[in-house]
C-alpha cells in the first residue's frame, strides 16, 4: 500500500516516483509508460534472421543420428532448425521446421495434439503417415497433413532411408500455453490405404501441373485444402512456386514469414539484404516483414515449397504486404 507520507516526505520527484514505483512493484504492478514505445511499434520487428539449413550440411546428421538412436527411445527422431536468432522452438517468430528421419522398418508412434504439423517429402519413398486412420504413402515433393487432434504415426516400408520437413506451428503454442497431447495406447493407430484423393495428401505430380500450365517466367500456387476449400490450416498455409531458369520472383515485402524447401533446382534467396544461395533440399527461414525473392540459376527450372503463416496473420487481422521493391 502506498504510504501518504511518501509524496510528503521528499521535495524530489523523482525519487517520489521511484517510492510509488517501488511500491507498486510490491504488488505486482508496474508502470507501462516507460516500455510503451517497445510494445507498440511504428513496424513490425520480427526477431528472426534470414537464415539457411544446406541439405548436404543437415543429411548427415540425420543418417549419423539414425545408426545412433532408434525410434523406441526418439519418439521423434528429428533435428529443430532454430533460428539463430532465437531459440528452440523457433524457426521464425511463428513457424517452425525440422528435418526428421526414418529408417526402413522404423515406426515412429502414433500420438496426436493440438499443434498443427505437415511434411513436405525430401527424399525417400514407400513411407508413410498414417492419419487417423488413414495410410499416407509419401513420395518426394509430397505434402502432407496431420491436422489438430488427428492421430498419426509415420513407417518406413521401403529399403532406403526417408527423410522429411515438418512443418508446425510450437511457436504458437509457447503465446498461447494450450497445448493438449495424447499418446495412443499401441504403437500404431489402425490404418488403411486409400485410393481416392485424400483431404490429407497433395502430391508433387498435381502441383507442379498447375505450375506448369501458366505462362510467364515464375508462378506461385496456393494448396487448397480439398475439403474446406481454404487453407491447409488454421494457422499454417502453402504454396509452390516454379521460377524459370534465370528468372527472379517479384520482390515481396509481408507480415507474415515463411519457410521454404527446395524441391528442385537452385539459386539465389535475396530476404533484406541478405544474399542466400540455395539448392535442393535445403531449409530457408523468411522473416516477417523482410523484402524477399528468390533467383533461379540458369541450369534448370527451379521449384521451392512454401509453408507461411497468412491464415495466422490474417485471423490477428496483421496482414499487409508490399509488392515491388521497398528497399531491403
Ligand atoms: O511428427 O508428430 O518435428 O510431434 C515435432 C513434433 C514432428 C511429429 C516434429 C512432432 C512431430
Amino acid at each position: 500500500m502506498l504510504d501518504a507520507t511518501m509524496t510528503t516526505t521528499t521535495s524530489n520527484p523523482n525519487a517520489a516516483l521511484d517510492a510509488v514505483i517501488e511500491a507498486a512493484k510490491k504488488h505486482s504492478a508496474v508502470p507501462l509508460w516507460p516500455v510503451l514505445g517497445t510494445l507498440s511499434t511504428p513496424e513490425p520487428r520480427p526477431k528472426a534472421v534470414p537464415h539457411i539449413w544446406p541439405f548436404a550440411v543437415m543429411r548427415p546428421f540425420c543418417e549419423a543420428a539414425a545408426k545412433l538412436v532408434g525410434t523406441e527411445f526418439a519418439e521423434r527422431r528429428v533435428f529443430s532448425l532454430i533460428n539463430p536468432a532465437l531459440g528452440d522452438p523457433y524457426t521464425t517468430d511463428t513457424l517452425y521446421a525440422g528435418l526428421q528421419t526414418i529408417l526402413p522398418g522404423e515406426v515412429a508412434r502414433a500420438h496426436r495434439h493440438t499443434i498443427f504439423a505437415l511434411r513436405f517429402i525430401i527424399e525417400g519413398d514407400r513411407a508413410y503417415t498414417a492419419v487417423e486412420g488413414e495410410k499416407v504413402m509419401m513420395q518426394r515433393g509430397d505434402l502432407v497433413l496431420t491436422p489438430q487432434d488427428e492421430w498419426h504415426d509415420h513407417g518406413n516400408e521401403g529399403d532406403k532411408i526417408m527423410i522429411w520437413m515438418d512443418g508446425l506451428d510450437h511457436p504458437i503454442w509457447r503465446a498461447v500455453p494450450l497445448v493438449f497431447t495424447e499418446h495412443y495406447g499401441n504403437k500404431q493407430f489402425p490404418s488403411e490405404v486409400t485410393t481416392k484423393p485424400s483431404v490429407r495428401k497433395y502430391p508433387w505430380d498435381e502441383m507442379q501441373a498447375k505450375l506448369d500450365a501458366p505462362s510467364g517466367p515464375t508462378a506461385e500456387v496456393p494448396y487448397v485444402h480439398r475439403g474446406t476449400g481454404g487453407e491447409i490450416g488454421a494457422t499454417i498455409g502453402a504454396s509452390a512456386i516454379r521460377i524459370n531458369a534465370g528468372a527472379e520472383t517479384p520482390a515481396l515485402r509481408e507480415t507474415s514469414s515463411s519457410i521454404i524447401n527446395v524441391y528442385q533446382g537452385s539459386g539465389t534467396a535475396l530476404i533484406g539484404g541478405e544474399t542466400l544461395r540455395f539448392t535442393q533440399g535445403d531449409v530457408i527461414a523468411v522473416p516477417a516483414w523482410k523484402q524477399v525473392r528468390f533467383r533461379a540459376d540458369t541450369g534448370g527450372t527451379t521449384y521451392l515449397f512454401r509453408m507461411h503463416d497468412r491464415p495466422l496473420v490474417r485471423a490477428l487481422n496483421a496482414y499487409r504486404a508490399d509488392a515491388g521493391a521497398v528497399g531491403a
